[in-house]
């Protein structure tokens, strides 16, 4: 069966701005309180993850056992941390090229939506001047699983009422990517991590140096 391009779901945090060195900050931060330094090496396992699935993990890794209203606690300053790293983003902070290649759809009628594991992604993405582009969003506050669990996806596109088989997931996680292949999407990988090809139909480093055309060929090729 040969693959089109009838839509698009785009993760949001690594793939249309960065915000992962904002959480590494707080969840640092966090970890300190603990009595544990997370590494960079280390907090790259957290790309993607949700806030509860990071904050197990790293308990794990501190060898720290937490009930859950200790827990709760711990995620909602991680949040207010994060949420003073993310006060200033501004349409600045779009990744280059990123708007451009949403232009680009626009003119192909190919319709988008976001699907963020982030619950405050709809923040997020109205900072960076894009929440008007985005008719269909689905994060972190809509979803009872997250990454690498499709859920995200699956009613990203449920909403978006298209052919699951024929609609890209750009994600720049392996969690995501997995979540994407599960669901039954296109899994295109963003970003230079190199374990992103092992779980992606074929990988993009860059907005500005990718041309939907080049996608729509990608995708044929897909077997
Ligand atoms: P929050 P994405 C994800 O966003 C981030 O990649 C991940 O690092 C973060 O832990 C997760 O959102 C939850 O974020 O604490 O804001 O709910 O990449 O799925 O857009
Ligand atoms: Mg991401």
């Amino acid at each position: 069966m040969s693959r089109g391009l009838d839509a698009c779901i785009f993760d949001l945090d690594g793939v249309l701005t960065d915000t992962a060195d904002l959480h590494f900050k707080s969840w640092r931060r966090l970890g300190r309180e603990l009595g544990y330094e997370l590494s960079s090496e280390k907090n790259r396992e957290l790309k993607g993850v949700s806030r509860a699935g990071s904050l197990d993990l790293i308990l794990k890794w501190a060898g720290r056992e937490l009930d859950d209203g200790e827990k709760q606690r711990l995620m909602d300053r991680k949040n207010q941390w994060y949420l003073s790293e993310i006060e200033n983003l501004g349409e600045k902070d779009q990744l280059p090229g990123a708007a451009a290649f949403l232009d680009q759809l626009d003119r192909n009628n190919i319709p988008y939506g976001l699907g963020s594991g982030s619950k405050n992604a709809r923040t997020i993405v109205k900072k960076i001047g894009l929440a008007h582009r985005f008719n269909w969003v689905v994060d972190g506050t809509d979803v009872q699983k997250g990454k690498p669990d499709p859920e995200v996806f699956l009613k990203a596109a449920s909403l978006m009422d298209c052919e699951i088989a024929n609609t890209i997931v750009f994600e720049d996680s392996v969690a995501g990517l997995i979540a994407a292949r599960k669901g039954g999407f296109i899994a295109v990988g963003f970003g230079t991590d190199a374990n992103l090809s092992d779980h992606a139909h074929f990988v993009i480093d860059s907005w500005e140096k990718t041309s939907l055309d080049e996608i729509r060929a990608l995708v044929a090729e897909i077997n």
